[in-house]
């Protein structure tokens, strides 16, 4: 090749990748983002700030800033701008570009007066002690009623709202009430959670799982976090179980392929994990729904890896909502190494308390399986 020719192709070659990066700053200058979740607008960069609109999953909106370590952007959605915490969305390009903003922007909510904002009965409703079906009920609206508001709880159609009934804070559900006025407007409550004990479990055994079968424990695998693109679970795997017909077979593939959530950075998170909750979806905010496993002194399981695999293994310490495991922190196996060989593992749980649990079981594993692979349980139960 002639010096001129590879001159040429070299200036040819330098204007394409001049062309590909000037394309790449026009799409920096208008990121636009999308909620991979129904996601809380809130008025600043924190979840201890106001929710100002529930934002549909699958929404685009133009992102305007940042705050500084980027795990919030700021973000138009209908002509308010709220903060949108960055593990509900994907994007574009990079997020480093926009400016950061430090959450000052936004003016603060003032609380209306009471009364102000009113909520109308359609037909006769149940008035509670609070924000749960499972709450007492002290009495009964007529139809056609109108209460004065003066707070909330939940979204959409799970939210309760508070009013003043004979003399005590009580609640109804918002979902079957007409509201007059901005009922984002109402401060939100956190009511105090009252939480039963239920009774303990009897038995010697309390079985996870042993062969998925219907009267088998009812914990169930539905709490999914991290990258979750990244994880399948098949619990009906029929081929090399310790024990039985069926083993439950996971697979990770460690691409960080999203929905990504529960990292509180950009992502992918570069993990993955399930929790066995009860029930299914509970992260901690269903009143009364936890297990009384007092009396049980460990959990145990095998398992095994197609090829050798690092994952951890863990018992409660859910958070998240009013109703958290009584376990605190979560009991956990640290990350083990699993090799081709069926092992049982044991969690300890003596001196723990085991009598509100509702995330039974649960692993974590992340990016150190770089090629990531396939791992098999069975036989998760918990013993006295
Ligand atoms: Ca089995």
């Amino acid at each position: 090749m002639s010096h001129a020719r590879r001159f040429l192709i070299s200036l040819i070659v330098l204007f394409h990748i001049l062309g590909f990066i000037s394309v790449l700053y026009a799409q920096q200058n208008e990121i636009t983002v999308t909620t991979v979740h129904n996601a809380r607008l809130r008025s600043g960069p924190g979840t201890r700030y106001d929710i100002l609109a529930t934002i549909p999953y699958n929404t685009n909106l133009p992102a305007v800033a940042r705050n500084t370590d980027t795990t919030w952007v700021l973000v138009n959605y209908d002509g308010t701008q709220g903060w949108l915490a960055v593990w509900l969305l994907r994007w574009s390009g990079t997020l480093d570009v926009l400016p950061i903003s430090d959450g000052q922007t936004i003016p603060v909510q003032t609380q209306p007066s009471e009364g102000q904002v009113t909520g109308r009965t359609g037909s006769a409703l149940n008035v509670r002690s609070g924000p749960s079906i499972n709450d007492v009920i002290l009495g009964q609206l007529p139809a056609g009623t109108t209460v004065g508001l003066t707070g909330r709880t939940g979204e959409g159609n799970r939210m309760w709202v508070r009013f003043s009934y004979e003399g005590q804070d009580a609640w109804l559900a918002g979902w079957l009430i007409t509201v007059s006025g901005d009922v984002n407007s109402l401060p939100i409550v956190t009511p105090t959670p009252v939480v039963t004990t239920p009774t303990p479990i009897p038995g010697s055994t309390y079985v996870v799982y042993a062969e998925g079968g219907a009267n088998e424990g009812w914990f169930v695998p539905s709490g999914w976090m991290g990258d979750l693109g990244d994880l399948s679970i098949n619990e009906a795997f029929t081929g090399n179980v310790y024990r039985g017909s069926r083993a439950i077979q996971i697979t990770y593939t460690a691409n960080g392929s999203g929905p990504n959530v529960s990292c509180n950075y950009t992502p992918p998170c570069r993990w993955a994990g399930v929790y066995w909750q009860h029930p299914a979806d509970n992260w901690a905010e269903i009143p009364n729904a936890g297990m009384n496993l007092t009396g049980f002194s460990r959990l145990t399981f095998w398992a095994r890896a197609d090829h050798n695999m690092r994952v951890e293994f863990f018992v409660g310490g859910m958070t998240g909502g009013a109703y958290p495991d009584s376990l605190q922190p979560q009991r956990s196996t640290g990350y083990v190494q699993l090799s081709p060989t069926w092992t049982q593992f044991t969690i300890d749980l003596t001196n723990g308390d085991l009598s509100y649990i509702i995330g039974g079981f649960g692993f974590a594993t992340n990016w150190d399986n770089a090629n990531g692979g396939s791992f098999y349980l069975d036989n998760i139960q918990f013993e006295r």
